[in-house]
């Protein structure tokens, strides 16, 4: 029949290097970008299957490998709702992906869609949008997936062009919910709820200085820093220079720069100058969905003060639960008031003192593994959910039920010629709040415009920010073992479960230790066992490392 000719036919197309190996892994298959294509195409086959299996709904496909080298590539997949690929499918994706040959290929899919109940062949649809990030192997790539996607009978594919990873998977989302979904609507929905915040939410007397509205963003030679410059013209009261921006001769993505590296090395990226010294600076990564802020501290070192995503974080979170209390707290004639869970997300790589903070400030914090999956989903429980990994990936979830007693709570207090009043004003900084965020996945983009805007509402520096905690001395190291797998961890990988002495032995060198913590697990992204640990110095820290990645050799 047509579906197996064309299955045939394009698996046949991109044959399988020997000696690959794929695996879905945390965020996708990723690879050296010349060896992806048979990859890609795979997952575009998947993606289309997916969204038959989803009667139709669009799907998303995005090519990047983010904060990697600019010669690696990869591949990921969105769900309907914007967030990443349901996690039972990836067992499946990694055995498309291995299938050695066109028949074995046909086999699986022909099997699979069997046992998920997807018919082929007949009178369905499905929809697939793709985007890509500037990599120089992103086109070829971007035409195997389309490949992939047309294999499979009533699919429709739609490029979306080059842009960041949180543009499409904020598209798909859109897409689903009936909403708009270009890139222009993404642009306006962002610019027009930055700029309510900044023009009706902001307290008059907290208009800030030049310094306050100055800001330099380090665009990583990557995508983000691109769309930025598109719009910065149109973002008021704020005043953005963007250096790595990927222009001809900038530099190369990704190198000595962006957000990976910065908040890794703690040192100035490329491209900036003794001037800069004491100017607020933020650093996206190559594909925008990781975001840090920075300083530089002095102009005889290159090193920087660095508020990482630990501390976006506690800004968000403070920002949320002060709306959240003038709302119910407020005292005033109306009396309306608004329960709300409020849930903070954060892995076991936050940094001690952010978790004792958020603490302190009576905010409920959980904790999962590492990988926006795990994070994302977890955040959905609340009413908000905040999460943020300290390498800067996160974002705020709202749901759908708090959305709308928000909604009928400020149609209510307007209409009660309340308007004006402080309750009235904070259930309009939190919704207009909820519509700058990227709901479906973290956004560098629309992450950096609410940290603008909760710094000017706060009439905040960025030393004010900084201040907030002091973060404990920490140290990450790598090592390599012949099987990471070996390593098997439990309680949101805080702790080993296998093999069954060296949590034992963590436990001892970590209790030698003032405020010690350590942590061993396998990475879902290299082939190594990551080491952290933290303590009162540095030194102690240090030390903890050395000793515990010992005892995993
Ligand atoms: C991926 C994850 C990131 C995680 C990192 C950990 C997504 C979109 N990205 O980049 O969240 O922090 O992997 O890498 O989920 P590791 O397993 O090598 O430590
Ligand atoms: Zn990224």
């Amino acid at each position: 029949r047509e579906q197996r000719r064309r299955l045939l036919d394009v698996a046949s197309r991109f044959p399988l290097p020997s000696g690959c190996r794929f695996s879905y892994g945390t965020a996708g298959f990723r690879a050296d970008g010349a060896t992806m294509a048979p990859a890609v195409c795979r997952a575009g086959i998947l993606a289309a299957l997916r969204s038959v299996k989803l009667a139709g709904a669009a799907v998303g496909i995005v090519i990047t490998a983010s904060h990697n080298p600019v010669g690696d590539n990869g591949v990921k997949i969105a769900d309907p709702d914007g967030g990443m690929m349901a996690q039972h499918w990836e067992p499946f994706a990694d055995a498309l992906a291995n299938a050695p040959d066109p028949d074995a290929l046909l086999q699986l899919v022909l099997q699979f869609a069997k046992d998920e109940g997807i018919s082929l062949g007949g009178h369905h649809t499905a929809q697939v949008l793709l985007g890509r990030d500037t990599r120089p192997t992103g086109e070829y790539l971007l035409d195997a997936a389309l490949q992939g996607i047309n294999a499979i009978v009533g699919a429709h594919a739609i490029d979306m062009g080059i842009l960041t990873t949180p543009q499409l998977h904020w598209m798909v989302r859109s897409k689903n919910k009936g909403i708009k979904a270009s890139e222009s609507d993404y642009f306006t929905q962002l610019i027009d709820s930055f700029s309510r915040h900044m023009l009706e939410l902001v307290p008059k007397d907290k208009g800030g200085d030049e310094l306050a509205k100055k800001l330099i963003v380090d665009g990583a030679n990557g995508i983000g820093g691109v769309k930025l410059e598109q719009i910065k013209a149109e973002l008021s009261g704020i005043d953005i220079n963007v250096r790595n921006s990927g222009k001809e001769g900038e530099g190369i993505l990704n190198h000595m720069c962006g957000a990976d590296f910065v908040q890794k090395e703690r040192v100035t990226p490329h491209g900036f100058s003794p001037e800069d010294v004491g100017v607020r600076c933020a650093s996206l990564d190559g594909d925008a969905d990781r975001l840090v802020y920075f300083r530089m501290s002095s102009a005889s070192d290159n090193k920087v003060d660095l508020v990482d995503g630990d501390k976006i974080l506690s800004l968000f979170a403070l920002f949320i639960r002060e709306q959240l209390d003038i709302i119910n707290n407020n005292g005033s004639q109306v009396n309306k008031s608004m329960p709300a869970r409020l849930g903070i997300v954060q892995t076991a790589y936050a940094n001690g003192a952010s978790t004792q903070f958020l603490k302190n400030h009576g905010l409920e914090v959980v904790f999962t593994p590492t990988g926006v999956k795990y994070l994302h989903k977890k955040a959905l429980e609340y009413d908000i959910g905040i999460y943020f990994e300290a390498n800067g990936h996160g974002t705020i979830v709202f749901s759908e039920d708090f959305l709308s007693q928000l909604q009928s709570l400020s149609n209510e207090l307007s209409s009660d010629a309340a308007n004006g009043s402080a309750q009235y004003r904070a259930a309009m900084r939190l919704m207009a709040a909820s519509q700058l965020i990227n709901q479906a996945v973290g956004d560098a983009l629309s992450g950096l415009l609410l940290v603008e805007a909760i710094l000017q509402y706060k009439g905040w520096s960025f030393q004010n920010w900084c201040e907030l905690y002091s973060d404990l001395p920490s140290r990450q190291l790598k090592v390599k073992v012949i099987d990471r797998s070996s390593i098997v961890t439990t309680e949101a990988e805080t702790k080993v479960s296998q093999p069954s002495s060296l949590q034992e032995l963590i436990d001892k060198e970590t209790a030698n230790c003032a405020h010690g913590r350590c942590f061993v697990r396998p990475s879902g992204t290299e082939d190594v066992v990551r080491v952290y640990a933290e303590a009162s110095t540095q030194v102690e820290a240090d030390s903890l490392a050395r000793s515990v990645a010992h005892h995993v050799e």
